[in-house]
This record gives C-alpha cells, sequence and structure tokens, in this order.
C-alpha cells in the first residue's frame, strides 16, 4: 500500500527559524509500518506540501488540538477524493469521536501494535472505527523511527527528537500526558537508546520525555551511556533535579544544554493545588543557580491563570525571573485541554470563552480567570514575556548563562533572539471569545464542516469526553 503520513500546521502559524524539529511521531509510525508498504512523511510546519492526487491508500494524520481543524481540512481533501483516513495523536484520542467525523478509523493513544492492525485490517477490507489498547504498549521491543524519511535536517541547531520514556507520575489536573501515557514512567532499553543516538547524523539531541530523570537510576545511567557519544542535549525535566548534584553533573557531562523546567506557579497555593515540590521564590532562584552552576540552562516555564491566582502572580513571576536570571522563558496560559478534570471543571463552570480548538495553544485567553480579568491576564503574560526578551534583559542575564560555555552562550543568544522576534508576533492575540449568538457547544462542525455525511449519535461534547481514555488508563 501507499501510505502518507501528516502533520498538519495551521496556516497561520509562523515557523520558528531558530531550531528546527521534526516530529518523531511520524518516523515512529513509518518505522512500525511493515516493510512491504511505501510510506511518505510531509511536515507542514516545515513547508511540505501534500500531494493531494498522490493516489495514497491510506493517509495517516496526527493531531493536537491546536492543529485539529488543519488536519480535518486535509482529510475533507483526502475524502472527496476516497482516500482512506486514519486519525491519531492526543487530540484524537481525547475526543475520538470528534475525529471520527473527518476519517474512517481513529488510534487510540499509543500506535505501536494499533497500526499494524490497522494497515492488517485495511488490506482485509475490514478497517474498524476505533483501534484502542487494552494495556500500554512495553517500550522494550518498540521499533526505531524511519529518520530517513525526515526531510527537515536543517536550521541553526539541527536537532533530532528522540524518547527514552513515557508516562508522567504527576498527573497534573491541567496536563493530558498521564492520562494519555499513564502514570508510570515505562522505559525503552538502553542499549536501543544508545544505538539510536549513535545512528543520529546531528548533533544536538532533543529528549522528547516529559521528565528525563522521572526515575533517577534509570537517568544517571543514561547519561554514563551518552557521554562517550559526545553529543550536545536539551530535555525537560522536573525541578527535582536541581537537588541532586550527581545528577545534575551526570547530565552536563553527557552533553546537556539546557532543561525546561516547568515552574508552573510562584505562589505558595498555586504550587501546592498542582503537587510541584519547590514552594518559594527563592527556592525556585536557587534552583536555576545550582544548575547554571553545573553547566545547565534553564528554560523557565511559568502557568498563569491558575485558579489560586491573583493579579500577584505576574509579579512574582518577574521577580523569580529577574533574580535567577533563567535564561529562558516560556510564559503558558492556562488551557482547558480536552480530557482534563480542569477542562470538565471550567465548562461545567461557564469559564470557558471559546470552543474553536485552534486557539488552544497556551498564547491565547480562551478561559474565564477566577481572580481577575480575561484581558488581565493576557496583557500582563505577554508584558512579562516582552520584558523577558527584550533587549535590556538579554544582556542581563547574558554573562551566568555565557559561563555555561561557548556553546551555550551560542544557543543563548540565538534562542533569545529567535523568543524575541517570535513575541512580536504573539502580542497581537487578543481574548478569544465565541462570536455573539454562535453556542459554546464544542461541535467542531461549525468550524469545519465535515465532507462525509455526519453520523447520528455522534456527540462531540459533555459527558462522552475522554472516557474512552479513562476506561484504558
Ligand atoms: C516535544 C513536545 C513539543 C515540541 C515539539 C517538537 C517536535 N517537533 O517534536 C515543542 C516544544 C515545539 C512543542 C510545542 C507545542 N506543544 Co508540545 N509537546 C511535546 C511533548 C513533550 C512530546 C511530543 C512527542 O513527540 N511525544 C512522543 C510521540 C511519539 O508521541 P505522540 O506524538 O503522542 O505519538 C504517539 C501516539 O499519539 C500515536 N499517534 C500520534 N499521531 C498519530 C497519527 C496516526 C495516524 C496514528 C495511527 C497514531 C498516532 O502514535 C505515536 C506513537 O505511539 C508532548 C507531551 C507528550 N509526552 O507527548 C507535548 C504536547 C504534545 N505539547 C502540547 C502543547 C500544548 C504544545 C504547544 C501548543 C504549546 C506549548 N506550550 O508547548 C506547542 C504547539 C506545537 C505545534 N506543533 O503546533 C500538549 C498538547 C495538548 C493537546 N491536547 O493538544 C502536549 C501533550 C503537552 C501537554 N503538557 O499537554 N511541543
Ligand atoms: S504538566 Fe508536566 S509534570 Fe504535570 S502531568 Fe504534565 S508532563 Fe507531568
Amino acid at each position: 500500500m501507499k501510505i502518507l503520513l501528516v502533520a498538519p500546521c495551521p496556516k497561520n502559524e509562523m515557523r520558528h527559524h531558530t531550531m528546527d524539529i521534526p516530529q518523531l511521531t511520524l518516523s515512529l509510525i513509518a518505522g512500525m509500518t511493515p516493510p512491504e508498504h511505501e510510506v511518505e512523511i510531509c511536515e507542514e510546519v516545515y513547508g511540505d506540501v501534500i500531494n493531494y492526487d498522490g493516489h495514497y491508500d491510506v493517509v495517516g494524520i496526527t493531531i493536537m488540538t491546536q492543529t485539529c481543524y488543519r488536519g480535518y481540512e486535509i482529510a475533507n481533501e483526502f475524502k472527496k477524493r476516497e482516500t482512506t483516513v486514519v486519525f491519531g495523536g492526543i487530540h484524537a484520542t481525547c475526543i475520538p469521536q470528534e475525529a471520527l467525523q473527518y476519517g474512517d478509523a481513529v488510534v487510540i493513544g499509543e500506535a505501536e501494535g494499533l497500526w499494524e492492525q490497522v494497515l492488517l485490517d485495511l488490506k482485509k477490507n475490514k478497517l474498524q472505527q476505533y483501534y484502542k489498547h487494552t494495556t500500554l504498549p512495553d517500550l522494550q521491543n518498540i521499533s526505531s523511527p524511519r529518520r530517513d524519511l525526515v526531510r527537515c535536517k536543517s536550521g541553526k541547531f539541527a536537532v533530532a527528537p528522540i524518547e527514552t520514556t513515557r508516562g508522567c507520575p504527576y498527573n497534573c489536573d491541567f496536563c493530558t500526558v498521564s492520562r494519555f501515557f499513564g502514570t508510570k514512567q515505562r522505559h525503552k532499553t538502553m542499549n536501543h537508546i544508545i544505538s539510536e543516538a549513535e545512528e543520529i547524523e546531528q548533533h544536538y539531541l532533543f529528549f522528547l520525555d516529559d521528565n528525563i530523570t522521572g526515575t533517577k537510576d534509570f537517568a544517571k545511567d543514561l547519561f554514563r551511556n551518552l557521554a562517550p557519544l559526545k553529543k550536545h542535549w536539551v530535555g525537560q525535566a522536573s525541578v527535582n533535579i536541581s537537588k541532586d548534584k550527581e545528577m545534575m553533573q551526570l547530565a552536563h557531562k553527557s552533553g546537556c544544554k539546557a532543561l525546561l523546567i516547568g515552574f508552573e506557579s510562584m505562589t505558595d497555593s498555586g504550587l501546592n493545588s498542582y503537587r510541584k515540590s519547590l514552594k518559594s521564590i527563592q527556592e525556585n532562584v536557587d534552583a536555576v543557580k545550582r544548575l547554571q552552576d553545573n553547566g545547565i540552562l534553564t528554560m523557565a516555564s511559568l502557568i498563569f491563570g491558575l485558579d489560586n491566582d491573583t493579579e500577584e502572580v505576574f509579579d512574582a513571576g518577574q521577580e523569580f525571573l529577574v533574580k535567577s536570571k533563567a535564561a529562558f522563558f516560556q510564559s503558558c496560559i492556562m488551557t482547558p485541554y480536552p480530557g482534563t478534570p480542569v477542562f470538565d471543571r471550567l465548562k461545567a463552570e461557564n469559564r470557558i470563552l471559546t470552543d474553536d480548538w485552534s486557539k488552544y495553544d497556551t498564547t491565547k485567553v480562551v478561559i474565564q480567570p477566577k481572580n481577575f480579568s480575561p484581558e488581565l491576564l493576557l496583557e500582563s503574560a505577554n508584558k512579562l514575556q516582552k520584558s523577558m526578551y527584550a533587549n535590556s534583559s538579554i544582556m542581563k542575564r547574558f554573562w551566568p548563562n555565557a559561563m555555561c560555555g561557548f556553546d551555550s552562550a551560542l544557543f543563548y543568544l540565538s534562542l533569545n533572539k529567535g523568543y524575541q522576534t517570535r513575541n512580536v508576533h504573539k502580542q497581537q492575540f487578543g481574548v478569544n471569545r465565541n462570536e455573539a449568538g454562535v453556542p459554546l457547544d464544542f461541535d467542531t462542525t461549525k468550524y469545519v464542516m465535515p465532507v462525509k455525511p455526519i453520523q447520528p449519535g455522534i456527540v462531540t461534547s459533555g459527558p462522552g469526553l475522554g472516557e474512552l481514555i479513562e476506561e484504558l488508563l
């Protein structure tokens, strides 16, 4: 069969030129496809153009919430040509009923073992509507990604994605990860990870794991095995790494240049409700400094708009960033992703302002915060982001980060300048509300009308939401 795998990108999304990271998802699915099939990969964000008349037997589309409408538009084009369309990914898993309106089948959860079944069923002309696991797949025997099919290899820093684990024990109320990948971390074998890393031609690796140090012994072992490869890498970790000197040293020796750390909230009450483990601004400042002392830059991620947040959180965030001189800053606006307890709660409290999924990307306001206005949330988060990426701030934060090494200094400057440029684009977005008279019913057909006839009984909102994942976990 001739297969096309697509990662859609909304047309108005700006491409981030500083660091191009191809998605691992599509090459992984290609890797689990039996060799008798011919596979092509298309990543719209890097300018790949979809050949609608390529006579594919099946088109697989991966969707996140923010990209789902573009995914549905692509599906519509293929449905006009009577091509079979299969959806997968985090959004399709959270609302499989919705995705099914635009395609022929939905793979719920991880594709390993299910995608192979989809292809077998297709061959027999017996495609089912939903495919889902009864247990989460074991990563010990996972197939390797087909990196040879990935076209995007450029950028100032050419970065290759790689994963070592799946799952996150924290289960934060606003996040889909634990509900999707489970609360127990599952690992690939060390041999598999190291030989995959060895084969990657790029010098920079991006570990996709939500918390690379989630299992301490495994992480330390990984770093020891990685060191001889002399690669550089970036990844995500819990702030707890800053309390473990040996872990920081091993990470640094293995080539770790920067870690994205979710500090999430700077107020005690915010932290308590989202189960993070450092409590005061000073403790968080010290954590960043300890990482800097060990040669690791911090990308500090803060969420604004949590229910415990008062107007003071923005000043607290500012204080933390100024004092810590964190290398990078990601300001996330609280976004209620479908399938999360926060979505259900805010929906029940009528505090969701729009059902336009394309706005759900954490840079736009789609909720009514509890203690201040949506406008204040947007303005304050933007102001913080703008002040962090002002030239004066970039210069003030330069030295402690540049002390981490020449490569780090270069990386610091490039990424800060990249964020500065992107920021100009971001500031334009306002608070997003459904237009007057448009009901908040989470019915996507008012945004993208399916080409397939709408099947009666398929609900896109309400109690059905997320049920299928709950069952699995
Ligand atoms: C790395 C990452 C990024 C990187 C992406 C770099 C890259 N090019 O890969 C960066 C930093 C750029 C990024 C950006 C964003 N991200 Co991000 N990101 C992740 C992260 C940590 C890993 C993604 C990943 O590759 N996982 C590993 C792959 C293998 O898993 P997978 O994609 O789910 O694929 C498996 C299954 O879903 C299934 N599958 C997937 N697609 C398909 C398709 C078919 C046809 C089939 C059969 C199966 C299938 O099979 C795969 C193998 O089992 C996830 C969290 C997570 N653990 O997944 C968040 C996550 C995906 N990101 C998220 C968000 C919100 C964003 C942003 C909107 C904003 C932000 N603050 O980061 C932007 C938007 C980017 C965009 N593309 O539009 C959310 C999405 C929530 C949602 N409901 O949509 C997640 C889940 C994080 C979270 N805490 O909730 N992200
Ligand atoms: S926000 Fe981070 S720590 Fe919390 S569940 Fe999601 S991935 Fe885990």
